[in-house]
């Protein structure tokens, strides 16, 4: 495999992509020595029929806002690979939404989706609406509007979206109820539902708690444990909360979280009704922190990211690349021993270099946030035999699921000195499942 060629061909036929080109380079980089033992893969140009979507869908999306304006947005689904099961994956409202972000998401998806162990394919979609300091009801109109021409592209053994950044229990009832009005079916199309309709228990909590499973094993199995380590944080939507409430409960310390106004350190440590009240933050609709400062009387550092703080464990948990190499170096010399990437690809590709050369322990996203969907996809399996598991089944399964991905990590990324490379080995193992996967079905 020439990678270099492959990226060159790619650049010059998506000009612009990089975040997209990202996410391949990285995957592409830690399977060559996989892949070149396997002429098999070459032959069938499975990495050539991996790096493009299935389909692409684009829609426009004119809706009315609250004075009777008419606004446009613009709507994606993109249905990266089924190889291994139905298509799977978010959709985020975000005003960044564009196509790299979506490529670079979906891509990752698919990998990530093969080491839950469960049956399903990568796919990613969204647009660029930003439910932020929006009102009920013009999310509402929106979303319906959405609804309205993605219906068509998806379906419960087809293609199963779910939430993401902006994406949340809100959006989901809103486009799932306009998905029944247009079908008249009650299937599980969507994951991420409220309870009273077909959701999962542990679903919105599913993302942070399952992270925090993978931290606690990644730190066990090299001799380490939580127990009093002090986290630092990124973010403050649900994916925040949910980690910080999970940290908390396995004896770790939250002293940061943040949001694009900068970012607040709390020594004593965000735990109990700090937690609860990230609800009210995000419920606010501001996309601010600065008020829990004034709040609890914490610290509020103003345009900054809080990986300058000392802490012993970093854990992005906002969007991707939110930690750089400049980042990296202010952590490695403040002695961090971990990291966890609970964001989509959220170091940079130099930032992960710097970890991994200094052998700090550095798990990348498409494990330790792949907790998320997995808890879909037992949500998929509840609705498809039209029952509810209690929370402490899903969380016992989500549990297994975690250590599972941990362990494929380890089998594939082990190094001759006992250093444990999870991003290769999270890499090689989800790649392995699809293009075994690819192999067996064919050139389709
Ligand atoms: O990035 C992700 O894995 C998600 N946003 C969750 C996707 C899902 O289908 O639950």
């Amino acid at each position: 495999m020439n990678i270099e060629k492959l990226l060159t061909s790619l650049d010059a036929k998506h000009p612009g992509e990089s975040e997209y080109l990202q996410a391949v380079r990285e995957v592409l980089l830690s399977i060559e020595e996989v892949y070149n033992q396997h002429p098999e893969f070459e032959k069938a140009k499975i990495v050539e029929r991996l790096v493009e979507p299935d389909r692409i869908f684009t829609f426009k999306i004119p809706w009315v806002d609250d004075r009777g304006d008419v606004q446009v947005n613009i709507g994606y689904r993109l249905q990266f690979n089924n190889a291994i099961g139905p298509y799977k994956g978010g959709l985020r409202f975000h005003s960044s939404v564009n196509l790299s972000i979506l490529k670079f998401l979906g891509f990752e998806q698919i990998f990530k989706n093969a080491l839950t162990t469960l049956p399903m394919g990568g796919a990613k979609g969204g647009s660029d609406f930003n439910p932020r300091g929006k009102s009920d009801a013009e999310v509402m109109r929106f979303s319906q509007a959405f609804m309205l021409e993605l219906w068509k592209h998806i379906g419960p053994d087809m293609d199963v979206p779910a939430g993401d950044i902006g994406v949340g229990a809100r959006e989901i009832g809103y486009l799932n109820g306009m998905y029944k009005k247009l079908t008249r079916t009650c299937t599980g199309v969507l994951t991420g539902k409220g309870l009273e309709f077909g959701g999962s228990l542990v679903r919105p909590e599913a993302t942070g708690f399952g992270g925090l499973y993978f931290m606690k094993q990644m730190l066990e199995t090299n001799g380490d444990t939580l127990q009093g380590k002090t986290i630092a944080l990124s973010g403050f939507g649900n994916v925040a909360w949910g980690a910080a409430l999970k940290a908390t409960q396995l004896g770790g310390k939250v002293i940061t979280i943040s949001g694009p106004d900068g970012y607040i350190y709390d020594p004593q440590g965000i735990a109990g009704e700090k937690i609860d009240y990230l609800l009210d933050l995000r419920a606010t609709c501001e996309d601010i922190v600065e008020p829990y400062a004034k709040r609890f009387g914490a610290t509020f550092v103003a345009g900054k990211r809080p990986w300058e703080v000392k802490a012993d464990i970093a854990l992005p948990c906002a969007t991707q690349n939110e930690l750089d190499i400049n980042d990296a170096k202010l952590l490695i010399k403040n002695g961090v021993k971990c990291i966890g990437e609970i964001s989509n690809m959220g170091c940079t590709p130099e930032a992960i270099n710097l970890f991994i050369e200094n052998k700090i322990l550095y798990g990348p996203s498409k494990a330790v946030n792949a907790g998320g969907v997995a808890t879909s996809g037992l949500e998929m399996s509840q609705n498809a035999m039209h029952l509810v598991w209690p929370a402490e089944e899903v969380d016992a399964k989500l549990h297994q699921i975690m250590a599972s991905i941990h362990d494929q990590c380890v089998e594939y990324g082990r190094q001759p000195d006992g250093y444990i490379n999870y991003m290769k080995g999270a890499n090689i193992a989800g790649f392995m499942k699809v293009a075994k996967a690819m192999m067996a079905q064919g050139v389709v």
